[in-house]
């Protein structure tokens, strides 16, 4: 009994501490990842195009690696190149580091001592070794089971391997995470990836972040209810809130929200927050596209994924080549070649013109209308005056980017499966 009270007290303490830190909702900004360096406005349209390349490319792979029956055996292909970076710290005593934060996957990770192979990265390297909250996660634990590929030899190993070759090899524990600049919050007791064999790169990073649908993401783990994120514009420094729980709430009549639809195959696209998109008005035409375009097929290809780590929303090419060419004939300009920054459609912007009328968009969502505005439409490189739609076309699933969500404060309700969103002014959230 002596022995058999300190740890159920001890459990009691953990528990509380869990349910008060998260209680009063987290706050934490995100960096543009780009938003660091001093880019041009040309620079940061490339970037922001070959990176949404990149990570559209995986995406995709996933879809048809999980089509191939020949590759049943693979592991799930994950995704890494994201668009936002946070900072948290991680252990006791705490250290810092910067993680990419990514809805399209589940793994918390970190580069991890002693290193088998690590990648350079911009802050220490964490040891486990030197934090007093580390702790190995044994094999039979919820967490382990729920990694897509582990091993048990004897701790919990995983390996999570992205579409370019990249990956991050380890074994799972739990350390304490500290979120949060202004008023930092601590939770223990939170599954993470030690990786001890990383290869690959992340940009100015040293782990990952999950918020995907998966028990492995940080929300997930958090029991939270809900979040939310507001992007500020294109190419503005300031930093962009990500709230989770409480702090995700919306005060305004304005919200509109739709329902997520869940991919009924197994990780990584069952991590996904997939959408329902019934249709798209350009101006004051309602394109006419099959709505099987946008659906979800059974086997699990197809539909559109709202995301944070892609840039240029890539909408299927049966419903990007109508929405182009209604968009084309709808704006008062001249078509002129964007191939040199990657795009489809670009029009030239004649000297001394101050204002060119751009159609009103609507994406159809299954119950909410979401209206784009013009500068979540177009951008401008103002060196080769060129107007150009911010959009690209794809095969295989359309993947709603975060360049179409600027200035909207977008809400995931994790309990009543819904997306709700409100134009917001975010650099004022
Ligand atoms: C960024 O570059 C612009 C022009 O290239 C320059 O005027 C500005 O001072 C630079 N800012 C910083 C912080 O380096
Ligand atoms: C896991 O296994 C250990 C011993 O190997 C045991 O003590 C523990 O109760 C098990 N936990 C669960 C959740 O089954
Ligand atoms: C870690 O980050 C916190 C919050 O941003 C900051 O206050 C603290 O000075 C940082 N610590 C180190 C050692 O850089
Ligand atoms: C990393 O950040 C530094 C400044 O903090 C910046 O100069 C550099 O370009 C960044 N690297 C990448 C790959 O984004
Ligand atoms: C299109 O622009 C030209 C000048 O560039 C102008 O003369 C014409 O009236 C405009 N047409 C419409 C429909 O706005
Ligand atoms: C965006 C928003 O309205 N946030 C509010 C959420 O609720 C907290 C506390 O109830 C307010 O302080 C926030 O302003």
């Amino acid at each position: 009994m002596a022995q058999i009270l300190p740890l159920f007290v001890l459990l009691l303490l953990r528990l509380a501490l869990l349910a008060m830190s998260t209680r009063d909702g987290i706050r934490i900004e995100l960096a543009y990842i780009d938003s660091k360096s001093n880019f041009t406005t040309t620079e940061l349209i490339r970037r922001a195009v070959d990176r949404s390349t990149v990570r559209t490319g995986r995406l995709l792979s996933q879809i048809a690696s999980s089509h191939s029956s020949t590759d049943n055996v693979n592991s799930p292909v994950h995704v890494s190149t994201a668009s936002y970076l946070m900072e948290l710290a991680i252990g006791t005593p705490a250290l810092n580091f910067t993680a990419i934060v990514d809805t399209g996957s589940d793994l918390i990770w970190t580069q991890c001592q002693p290193c088998v192979k690590c990648f350079p990265q911009p802050s220490p390297l964490y040891n486990p070794s030197k934090s007093s909250t580390f702790s190995k996660i044994q094999c039979n634990s919820t967490l382990c089971q729920a990694l897509p590929r582990s091993s048990c030899s004897p701790d919990c190993k995983y390996l999570y391997t992205y579409g370019d070759g990249s990956s991050t090899q380890g074994y799972l524990a739990t350390e304490t995470f500290t979120f949060g600049s202004t008023s930092p919050v601590s939770v223990p007791g939170i599954g993470f990836g030690c990786g001890t064999q990383n290869i690959g790169t992340t940009d100015n990073s040293s782990g990952l972040v999950g918020l995907g649908r998966g028990p492995l993401s940080l929300v997930s783990q958090l029991g939270i209810s809900k979040f939310s994120y507001c992007f500020t514009s294109f190419g503005d420094p300031t930093t962009s809130p990500l709230l989770l729980g409480s702090l995700a709430n919306f005060s305004g009549a304005a919200t509109k929200s739709t329902k997520f639809v869940k991919n009924p195959t197994a990780d990584p696209m069952s991590s996904f927050y997939y959408l329902s998109l019934q249709g798209i008005t350009v101006g004051k035409k309602l394109l006419s596209i099959p709505p099987s375009v946008f659906q979800l097929n059974q086997h699990g290809s197809g539909g559109l994924i709202i995301d944070s780590g892609t840039t240029i929303t890539a909408l299927e090419e049966m419903a990007f080549i109508p929405f182009m060419l209604a968009f084309r004939s709808q704006v008062n300009l001249s078509v002129a070649d964007g191939s040199s920054l990657g795009l489809k459609l670009c029009f030239s912007v004649p000297a001394g013109l101050t204002a060119v009328e751009i159609p009103k968009v609507i994406f159809h969502f299954d119950g909410a209308d979401m209206e784009l505005p013009p500068e979540n439409l177009m951008v401008e490189d103002p060196t080769a005056r060129l107007l150009c739609l911010f959009m690209v076309g794809t095969r295989g699933m359309s993947i709603f980017g975060n360049f179409q969500q600027q200035n909207m404060h977008i809400l995931y309700d994790l309990d009543k499966e819904v997306l709700k969103f409100e134009p917001t002014q975010c650099n004022k959230l």
